[in-house]
């Protein structure tokens, strides 16, 4: 037997442990271990039963991703799995932890599946641009029905063993010790002499034809919008069709092909990228260093917009809150601004007055920053103003307890420059939230000069706590995501001077597979911010850089965006969608006209083209200066923090897969017409010198 899955006896019973860890993933030996287990329990007559369990944490917790992409080796999963149905002695699968995708058909394959109380069970292939290949929807589909196998495999999200019993698909909730009840469940079907139960010749689920048929149709009409572009999605739900229809090996045949399809989509690729991508941002040197302080207490200083949703991401993660205003009235404001929040949760039935309550009793108020003298980590989000700023740290100073991490959440402030202010510089670290901060979930750490690493290895800690996507990032103008976005914003409104109206740029970039275009984001966001940061910055502007007005023009007539009723678009009354504003369309022609520019025509190929060659070139400039660690750290903040399109893995993975000599070569095009802004970063003309990738430098990180 392979080390990866033991055989022992118990009585009649030949258990199959699979250890595996962490997850007990289903790579090569493991494959190799279950046939192998199944042939000799079969080949022992004092055998009568089979159990598999796995060992550690979870029963597996799926096929082993990072065999993805490479040949496939025999055993394939989906012969595993047949060949664990078609065992002449019962199977009994016995599952905790995450039994997900192919630990989920594995366990399928089984005759019964017995579940850990705590267990969860689910077809979670759809995150990863695939489906589930080893049976999974034809065998959940002829157990539970289409619905329920939909809901798991299109939707992708665990469901608890409870749950998964109450649908039949888990036939039994062990109470107490798993093992034990499994072995007791197999004993039992040894003594009643109960044989074997192939999944695959089940037809429970098949019964209601009529409800089969409408989960179908809903399916298809919400995965039209809700998974726009994807390619997965539509394929599982022709697969659990092919199961209402077809006979079981023919429905097999059709999902493996289907999954082969997946497989060779770009989508796999960037999905599986930011997989991997998310869990590797949270590896940092300070953090390996050192572990993080305690956390039990923290502070907000500020109770505006971000300062309450911060309250609220803490709050929710069942971390008390001290917050603090200057006055009465503002702390009132401030703990209204929190309220407000749990109450449109209340409003859409997302939380209920009870969990209002639970979550409000960890919230505490204050005047006086005395209060802030026992907190473990003081979060500082008042105005973006760096004076202001720099007071509050000189105050925070005087009174926060020795070893408190200080932190400032700032989206452009020199970190430096706030920390420096205090006698305890180690202790400071940068927190960029993005709003709304209760539910965005990027945040990116921002390291100072000097920090003590246990500083910044609590800044990670919280972002755990707060179930956040840290990136660590290097205090420069920006970081990460605001400078590159400045970038990108840039290309958007010169293609706009240069005769691409804002609206076909929006759709092209919508098309791509962004919820929403960059003019809608800056209606969304309020145009008189970044006109503000634009005034605050013209004295300093390099005068090389290309400089569009027309978006000031449309300021100083008073037009915000969403909250004035008109920006880039127009806003009938109370309406969140916008229609083209024809003001807009005067004022480009107007500046056009000023500046000699002869519009012409830009495909949407090319808006795009240059909008994500604006992108990486920022990105990469961003990484040979050190400010992102790693280019899949920059992909995770473009995905959790600027809505890039997950399925596209993020603009370095973007930028690797549209080849980065295809990149470089548009740069150099672009630079004859602007040689300031399109200049390509050293970086990638290195890489493409030495034919390496973003991802080789993944690899080195
Ligand atoms: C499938 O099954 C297809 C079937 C059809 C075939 C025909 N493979 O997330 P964590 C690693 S597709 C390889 O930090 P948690 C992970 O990278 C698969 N590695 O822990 C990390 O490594 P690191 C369907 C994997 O407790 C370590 O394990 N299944 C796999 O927060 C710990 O992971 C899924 O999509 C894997 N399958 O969460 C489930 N899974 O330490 C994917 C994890 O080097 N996994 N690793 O960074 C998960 O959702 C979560 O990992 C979890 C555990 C809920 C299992």
């Amino acid at each position: 037997m392979s080390q990866a899955v033991s055989y022992d006896l118990n009585g009649a019973i030949a258990v199959l442990t699979i250890s595996n860890p962490p997850v007990n993933a289903l790579g090569l030996a493991v494959r190799q271990g279950l046939v192998a287990g199944i042939e000799k329990a079969e080949a022992d007559a004092a055998v009568k039963a089979v159990l598999i369990i796995g060992e550690g944490r979870t029963f597996p917790a799926g096929a082993d991703i990072r065999e993805f992409g490479k040949p496939p080796v025999d055993p394939y999963l989906p012969e595993v799995v047949l060949r664990i149905e078609a065992c002449n002695k019962p199977v009994v699968a016995a599952l905790h932890g995450t039994a997900l995708g192919g630990g989920l058909e594995v366990a399928l394959g089984a005759h019964y599946r017995i579940a850990d109380k705590a267990g969860r069970i689910g077809l979670p292939e759809v995150n990863l641009g695939i489906l589930p290949g080893a049976g999974g929807t034809q065998r959940t589909t002829r157990i539970a029905g289409a619905k329920a196998t939909l809901d798991l495999a299109t939707g992708g999200k665990p469901i608890g063993a409870d749950n998964a019993h109450a649908l039949g698909i888990i036939d039994r909730i062990a109470e107490g010790d798993l093992k034990e009840a499994a072995l007791a469940y197999a004993n039992e079907l040894i003594a009643t002499g109960t044989a074997s139960r192939p999944s695959g010749e089940r037809r429970e689920g098949l019964a209601d034809e009529a409800a089969n048929l409408a989960a179908i149709e809903d399916t298809k009409t919400t995965l039209a919008k809700r998974a726009r572009g994807q390619f997965a999605p539509f394929r599982i739900v022709e697969c659990v069709e092919a199961a209402l229809t077809l006979p079981i090996n023919e429905g097999l045949a059709f999902e493996r092909e289907q999954f082969l399809k997946c497989m060779e989509t770009p989508q796999r690729q960037g999905l599986i990228h930011a997989f991997f991508a998310e869990r590797t941002c949270t590896k940092v040197p300070e953090a390996s260093r050192a572990e993080p302080r305690p956390l039990n207490q923290i502070a907000v200083i500020g109770g505006g917009t971000m300062g309450a949703g911060i309250t609220v991401a803490a709050l929710n993660a069942g971390l008390p809150v001290v917050m603090v205003e200057r006055d009465a009235e503002s702390i009132a404001r401030g703990q209204a601004n929190v309220e407000k929040v749990y109450d449109g949760m209340v409003k859409k039935g997302r939380l209920d007055e009870a969990g209002k309550a639970k979550r409000m009793a960890l919230f505490a108020s204050a005047t006086d920053y005395a209060a802030l003298s026992d907190v473990d980590l003081i979060i500082e989000a008042v105005f973006e103003n760096l004076e202001v700023k720099q007071d509050v740290f000189r105050q925070l100073d005087q009174v926060a307890k020795p070893g408190a991490v200080l932190a400032t959440n700032t989206s452009y402030l020199d970190v430096d420059a706030i920390a420096n202010v205090t006698k305890r510089p180690q202790d400071v670290i940068g927190l960029h939230f993005f709003s709304p901060a209760n539910i965005m979930k990027l945040l990116e750490i921002v390291v100072p000069a000097n920090p003590a690493d246990d500083a910044v290895a609590t800044g990670f800690a919280l972002a755990k706590t707060l179930k956040k996507t840290p990136v660590r990032a290097a205090n420069a103008d920006g970081f990460i995501g605001n400078r590159i976005y400045k970038a990108y914003g840039l290309c958007a409104t010169y293609m706009m001077e240069d005769g691409a109206s804002p609206y076909e740029i929006d759709k092209a970039i919508y098309d791509f597979g962004y919820p929403i275009g960059i003019f809608q984001v800056h209606d969304l966001a309020g145009m008189d911010i970044s006109w503000a940061n634009r005034k605050r910055l013209a004295a300093t502007r390099n005068p090389l850089e290309r400089y569009s007005a027309v978006q000031d023009k449309i300021c100083e007539a008073g037009h915000f965006g969403q909250k004035t009723g008109r920006g880039m678009y127009v806003y009938p009354e109370g309406a969140r969608k916008g229609e083209p504003n024809p003001d807009v369309l005067k004022v480009i022609a107007e500046e056009q006209a000023r500046l000699g520019i002869t519009p012409r025509d830009f495909t949407a190929e090319e808006i795009m083209r240059r909008y994500m060659a604006a992108m990486v070139n920022e990105g990469a400039k961003v990484l040979q200066e050190n400010v992102a660690l790693r280019p899949s750290d920059i992909d995770v903040v473009a995905l959790y923090g600027y809505g890039f399109p997950r399925y596209r893995g993020g603009p370095m993975k973007y930028a690797d897969m549209y080849g980065l000599e295809n990149l470089l070569a548009d740069l150099r095009a672009f630079e004859a017409e602007d040689a300031y802004f399109w200049k390509p970063a050293q970086l990638l003309v290195d890489l493409v010198e030495n034919g390496r990738s973003f991802e080789d430098l993944n690899k080195e990180s």
